[in-house]
């Protein structure tokens, strides 16, 4: 069992700086270890976290109200080219955050490697407080995070090679292959878009209403069996009080188990083909940094196998 890692120490698609630290404070909590020994992968890493200094624009003012957009946008290409050759070598990709818009480079990524290397489309399983959908002219923010699902289905377009112009028909996907888990914060825009267009959302009221086993059966229904999987886990999709360090922690969300519940069934699926760990940041809400990353080790070797018995 191979497995690529990137850590990606990027903030860029978000205000609060801390986030790009993220990936080191995983890997020195022995995350790499855990997999390693304990779950028995080989892992293919460049012993570094990338921050992609030297390929930085120098100036970057807003465009069509996105901040930093040809920032996120060169280190999202860069990404997606790295997280391209791991999963074109039949490597689980995982890709360590660093904010949500790096999901942009890791996904278009993956999407590209899977379709040349199986012919099939990647379903994307989206676990957040947050839809992260919103188009540059419905986000009330400006912030990319908010948006990289919007680029990925191309709800949201521009030419602009600099800036994600240079997203090809093969890194897209399907918006029938979407379903969230776990919303509870999504903007009015946001909300029209997911109606609009059929996409499948699981929020914390369809976790009350029919609990996590049959949220997550449905959504595993949705997306049909024998999928490839890409597992896009937002920290804050848990409730504050088991990942307190965040950029924006919203109240009422998942437990602790029943975030690993739901990476312990996309392994049992065996179709997990990369997964994204994202908006851990272990400056804010500091007596709560070390249970974050834990939080984080625990959902990352969840979904990577490991079992309670
Ligand atoms: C909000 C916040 N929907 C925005 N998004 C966050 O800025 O577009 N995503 N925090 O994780
Ligand atoms: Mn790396
Ligand atoms: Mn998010
Ligand atoms: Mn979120």
């Amino acid at each position: 069992n191979q497995l690529g890692l990137v850590a990606v120490g990027f903030s860029g698609g978000q205000g609060k700086p801390g986030v790009e630290s993220a990936p080191l404070a995983l890997i020195e909590a022995g995350l790499i270890d855990q997999l390693r020994d304990d779950l028995g992968y080989e892992i293919y890493h460049d012993e570094k976290v990338h921050f992609y200094e030297s390929i930085l624009p120098a100036s970057d003012p807003d465009h069509r109200g996105m901040k930093k957009p040809r920032t996120v946008s060169a280190v999202t290409r860069q990404l997606s080219q790295q997280v391209y050759d791991h999963a074109k070598e039949g490597r689980l990709a995982l890709t360590l955050g660093g904010d949500h818009s790096i999901a942009i480079g890791s996904i278009s990524g993956s999407a590209k490697a899977i379709r040349e290397r199986l012919g099939r489309e990647i379903a994307v399983i989206w676990v957040d407080a947050h839809a992260d959908i919103n188009t540059p002219e419905l986000s009330p923010s400006g912030n990319i995070h908010g948006m990289p699902m919007a680029f990925l289905t191309r709800l949201a377009h521009e030419e602009k090679e600099d800036i994600f112009g240079w997203l090809q028909d093969d890194q897209i996907v399907n918006t029938r292959k979407l379903v969230y888990i776990g919303l509870r914060d999504v903007d009015r825009g946001e909300k029209k878009l997911l109606r609009d267009n059929g996409i499948k959302a699981f929020s914390m009221h369809d976790i009350d209403r029919y609990g996590i086993g049959r949220v997550v059966e449905m959504a595993l229904a949705h997306i049909g069996n024998d999928t490839p999987i890409h597992l896009s886990f937002d920290v804050d999709a848990l409730d504050p009080q088991w990942a307190p360090s965040t950029g924006t922690p919203v109240r009422g969300g998942l437990t602790l188990r029943e975030g690993d519940f739901i990476c312990e069934c996309v392994h049992e699926t065996g179709n997990l083909v990369a997964m994204d760990l994202v908006e851990v940041n272990p400056s804010l809400a500091a007596p709560g940094a070390a249970e974050t990353i834990r939080t984080g080790c625990s959902l990352v070797r969840s979904a990577l196998g490991d079992t309670l018995l």
